[in-house]
């Protein structure tokens, strides 16, 4: 099994690129650029890697990211993980990246983007690594700013896929961004959402009826209302899954009860990604041995989770056809 799911080509849909910082690049980035951090060795920043919920994370994940200052930092941070996951058989990746997490510390949005978009340029002349490019927007930062970044990025707007929505869900629902999604829908942009991590089913539909969003980041806890699992299950609308994710930031006690079972029994699109995988025990790889030993899934599942990922993937007809 381990053997076919390194050969299976691997589709991720969920992938936050400033989650993919390995304390390794961290340590070299923040030599070139003059940083001291609050670990001393590699392996004192992973011994640090334990979390007790999201916002637990969250608080690493800013830190760990302030290594990131120039255009090539970007570009190193980006092609660090394209290589990686393509050593382990990723054809595509959808990458979600924080711009407000970047320009709050005083790095300009072309620092970020000219580094991203040079990454994903190799990646895709060099490495048969198909990248798509979801612009998130931080949910625990008032819409207003969100609304001025989105505009600012309008040179942009044609190399981005969709917009989407991350950072601390609790008390910060789908509704408080409904004029950022209108705005993003009203330019033609695709729409995604983290909901149902640790928020509750509700913010699910709230993000279907209020940001019209056309996947849903995570969604596990749609399980706790049938009248949402019946919507998801309807419209087939993607839920992109992230179990060592969810193992790790306490959404799910142990791999071998993770409801991704129960999400494919009642006939939900289902994929799963590795979203922050520097901070989270591993790629798309490390997520799918996991799922195997843990849940016993065989062959037939694991094709039918990439199927479902490379039919909503961000990329061009043709490229589906390839990875098809
Ligand atoms: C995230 Cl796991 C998770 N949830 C919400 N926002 C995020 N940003 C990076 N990882
Ligand atoms: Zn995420």
């Amino acid at each position: 099994m381990h053997e076919f799911l390194l050969q299976l080509p691997k589709v991720e849909l969920h992938l936050h690129i400033e989650g993919s910082l390995e304390p390794e690049l961290m340590f070299e980035l923040a030599k070139r650029n003059g940083i001291e951090l609050p670990y001393a060795t590699v392996k004192e920043a992973k011994a640090a890697y334990e979390f007790s919920d999201l916002q637990g994370f969250l608080n690493l994940y800013y830190q760990g990211m302030n290594v990131l200052r120039t255009e090539q930092d970007f570009y190193d941070l980006a092609i660090d993980y394209f290589q990686r996951a393509r050593g382990e058989g990723v054809v595509h990746i959808d990458m979600h990246f924080d711009p407000q997490a970047h320009l709050q510390r005083g790095i300009p949005l072309e620092v970020v983007m000219a580094g991203l978009l040079r990454a994903k340029e190799e990646a895709e002349a060099s490495l048969d690594l198909s990248v798509g490019m979801i612009m998130a927007f931080l949910r625990d930062r008032p819409v207003e700013e969100a609304l001025r970044v989105l505009e600012n990025a309008a040179p942009y707007w044609k190399f981005i896929d969709a917009i989407g929505l991350d950072s601390a869900e609790r008390d910060n629902p789908p509704a408080k961004f409904q004029a950022l999604f209108k705005r993003a829908k009203e330019i033609g942009l695709v729409r995604v959402a983290h909901a149902g991590e640790e928020g509750p089913a509700d913010y699910i539909a709230e993000a279907l009826d209020i940001l019209d969003v056309q996947r849903i980041d995570h969604g596990v806890r749609c399980l706790e209302s049938d009248i949402v699992v019946e919507r998801l299950r309807e419209s087939q609308i993607v839920l992109t899954v992230c179990p060592l994710s969810n193992v790790s930031l306490k959404v799910v006690d142990d791999l071998r009860n993770h409801p991704l079972p129960q999400l494919l029994k009642k006939g939900l699109k289902v994929t799963i990604s590795s979203d922050d995988p520097a901070y989270f025990g591993g790629g798309l790889l490390a997520n799918h041995l996991a799922c195997a030993d843990a849940l016993g899934w065989d062959a037939d599942v694991f094709r039918l989770l990439n199927r479902n990922a490379i039919e909503e993937a961000f990329t061009s007809d043709q490229r589906r056809k390839e990875l098809m």
